[in-house]
């Protein structure tokens, strides 16, 4: 059963070339510049953000005031070690800016993300931010989203019945291929929310907003990885400098 196959999943980052982390630094610097003093700031997950965050830090001990919102308990935990101040989306319920990773971006600006696993959250803040930017190496680059497995965040309850639901509503949208658990070692990866993960690799998703609402329509799906209408524009950092992608 796909289910059980499960995955192993590297939530550092699936190439380890050391120029793309170059050019994670050179996104994340780029997208310093937006952030000006008293911004309330949605902060995201993943490496790219983390070189985001580690540049922010240094220009909050050189006088910098924001107030950010974490998009996960990792990214909480990065913050508060470099003195960057925290509140929770309760305290601040409206952002100025997000400044996030993403996984796969098309030319208009649809993305997938939760390869990290802080889909969930980081799907609230950015609904939560005025703005989003959202920052890359040109590796997340695709012409149509897909070729990175989309990531469901389900609710433990139901599981299979969930699975089950979730396979019929791909195929009513032609879409098929494997749906499998995200593993953290011997067991399920779980949340920050406490919730599964499951990682579908349905290939090309040639109508990301059908299967988006194909997905929401399902019960036990708390969220998936399809973040439609929510970046206001890319910085995608290549060997050749730093591009905006703009919708
Ligand atoms: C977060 O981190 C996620 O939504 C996305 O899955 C991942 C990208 O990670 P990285 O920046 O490490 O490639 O933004």
């Amino acid at each position: 059963f796909a289910l059980e196959q499960g995955q192993e999943f590297d939530a550092d980052g699936e190439t380890g070339m050391a120029n793309v982390a170059a050019l994670k630094d050179r996104a994340a610097q780029a997208a310093l510049a937006h952030v000006e003093d008293g911004m309330r700031l949605g902060i995201g997950t993943g490496s790219t953000a983390e070189a985001f965050i580690r540049a922010l830090g240094e220009k909050v001990a050189g006088g910098l005031r924001v107030t950010g919102v974490a998009t996960s308990e990792r990214t909480a935990a990065l913050c508060a070690s470099l003195s960057i101040p925290i509140v929770t989306l309760e305290d601040m319920p409206a952002l100025d800016l997000t400044i996030d990773g993403a996984d796969e971006i098309d030319p208009a600006l649809r993305l997938i993300k939760g390869g990290g696993g802080a889909l969930l959250r980081e799907k609230i803040v950015a609904a939560a931010s005025e703005r989003m930017i959202v920052i890359a190496d040109a590796t997340k680059q695709v012409e149509t989203l897909g070729a990175f497995p989309l990531p469901i965040e389900i609710n433990g309850f139901g599981m299979m019945s969930t699975y089950l639901a979730i396979r019929k509503a791909a195929a009513g949208l032609g879409l098929s291929g494997d749906i499998v658990l995200r593993k953290a070692g011997e067991g399920p990866a779980i949340t920050d929310s406490g919730h599964l993960i499951l990682d579908a690799s349905f290939g090309r998703i040639p109508d990301s907003e059908a299967l988006s609402a194909a997905l929401h329509a399902v019960p036990g799906v708390v969220e998936h990885g399809l973040f439609l209408g929510l970046a206001t524009f890319a910085v995608i950092a290549s060997d050749e400098g730093v591009t905006v992608l703009q919708r």
